[in-house]
Formats: C-alpha cells, structure tokens, sequence
C-alpha cells in the first residue's frame, strides 16, 4: 500500500531525479543526494552503480528493504549470497562489515550487503553504524562503483533514531569526498527524508 501511495504521489525512487531530489555539493565533482523513495527502483546508469542493502549477518533475506531488494533481484541474489562464506556458523557478514554481489534483475549493476547495528541491544552501535557506511564506501571504490544510493542503515526493525543515524551517515559520506559521481539516500519514509535533509543542510 505504501508502495502504491508513493508511486501514486510520484514519490517514487527509480530514476527519479526531478522534483524531491535534493543536491549537495561534496567537491568540486561529487556531490550528496538525498530523495524518497524505492531503493528497488534506482539506477543511474546500470555499470558502474550500486545500492546497498541493509542485510542481516546470515545474508540470506529477511523483511524491510531487505526483502524488497531480494523480490526485485530475484532468486539468483539469494543464491548468490548464500556462497558466501560463513566467518562463524550462520555468520556470513559481521556487524558493520559489507560484501558485494551482482544485483541480478535489479537496474543496477551491484548490490552492497551490510549489517547495522541494533540501537537497544548492541554495544557502541555508533561505531557499528559508521563502521557500515565506511565499510560499503571502500568495497564500492575497490570495484570502481561511481554512483552509489544507500537507505537508512538500521532506522526500520534494528531501531536506530533518525536523527543520530543521520549525522553519522552524511558526516560518513562526506569523508569520501570526491570518490564517487553521486552518493544518494534513498529515503522511504517521511520522517527519515526530513531528519537526512535537516542534517545535510546542517552540515554541507
Ligand atoms: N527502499 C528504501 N528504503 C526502504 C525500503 C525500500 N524499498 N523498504 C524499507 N525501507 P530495515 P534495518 C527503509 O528494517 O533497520 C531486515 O529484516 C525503512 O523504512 O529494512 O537495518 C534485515 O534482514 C527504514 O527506514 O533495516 C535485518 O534483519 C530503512 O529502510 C533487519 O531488517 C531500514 O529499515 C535490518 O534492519
């Protein structure tokens, strides 16, 4: 139903790149973009981009946009993660660690796996968050990636605030400044677009 409602009002996320779109500046040649909507939907030229997604440490599916990346991908994303080797039993991608696979029937070329922390439960998930930002940043530029759209790491069932998640996601980016074309925020909820959009206009 939300789905429908955002493609209803337009808001979707795929190619969108008209209205809502907001534009940051981070050098010269990169810049930050923060919009709302389906991460699903979002390419930008199918070679060189990818989106990243907030997967749990099995890699193996699950709810949110996790399951909506699957969906869209298809079968094969499943099975491509599960040759993933296990680091412990079960374990695939650690807290704050990324892995990186085709991204199949999605209109991008990669998809980025990473794994937030759980606001109530994990240590320092601070460190944690901004270990899976940094973590997506560096694989994206070892496999030549120049565009790239995140969600919001960790703000749907691992609970992160939006506000804090926001600081540490823009401030995170912003030290990658001119390794990438564009860095989006592929925002699916209201209240995150405008924590994201208070940041970046705070800090950039
Ligand atoms: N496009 C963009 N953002 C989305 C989409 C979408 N299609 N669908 C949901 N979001 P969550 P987490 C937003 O729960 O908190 C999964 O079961 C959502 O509104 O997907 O890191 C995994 O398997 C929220 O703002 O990820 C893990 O077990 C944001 O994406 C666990 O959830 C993140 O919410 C990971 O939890």
């Amino acid at each position: 139903f939300r789905a429908l409602t955002m493609a209803l009002d337009g808001g979707g996320g795929g190619g969108n790149r008209g209205d809502g779109v907001k534009d940051f500046k981070l050098s010269m040649s990169s810049s930050l973009k923060i919009q709302r909507g389906d991460i699903t939907m979002w390419s930008v030229n199918g070679t060189s981009d990818a989106i990243v997604n907030a997967a749990n440490e099995k890699m193996l599916g699950g709810g949110g946009v996790d399951g909506a990346i699957h969906r869209a991908a298809g079968p094969e994303l499943g099975a491509a993660c599960y040759t993933v080797p296990e680091v412990r039993p079960g374990i695939r991608c650690p807290k704050g660690e990324a892995k990186i696979t085709p991204a199949f029937q999605l209109p991008v070329f990669h998809v980025i796996h990473v794994v937030g922390p759980v606001y109530h439960v994990d240590n320092h998930p601070e460190v944690t968050l901004r270990n899976a930002y940094r973590n997506c940043l560096k694989l994206a530029k070892e496999n030549k990636i120049e565009y790239i759209a995140f969600p919001a790491l960790s703000c749907g069932a691992y609970g992160y605030p939006y506000d804090e998640a926001a600081a540490i996601a823009i401030s995170t980016v912003m030290e990658s400044h001119g390794d990438f074309k564009e860095v989006h925020f592929v925002l699916f909820e209201d209240d995150v677009y405008d924590a994201w959009l208070e940041k970046a206009n705070a800090l950039l």
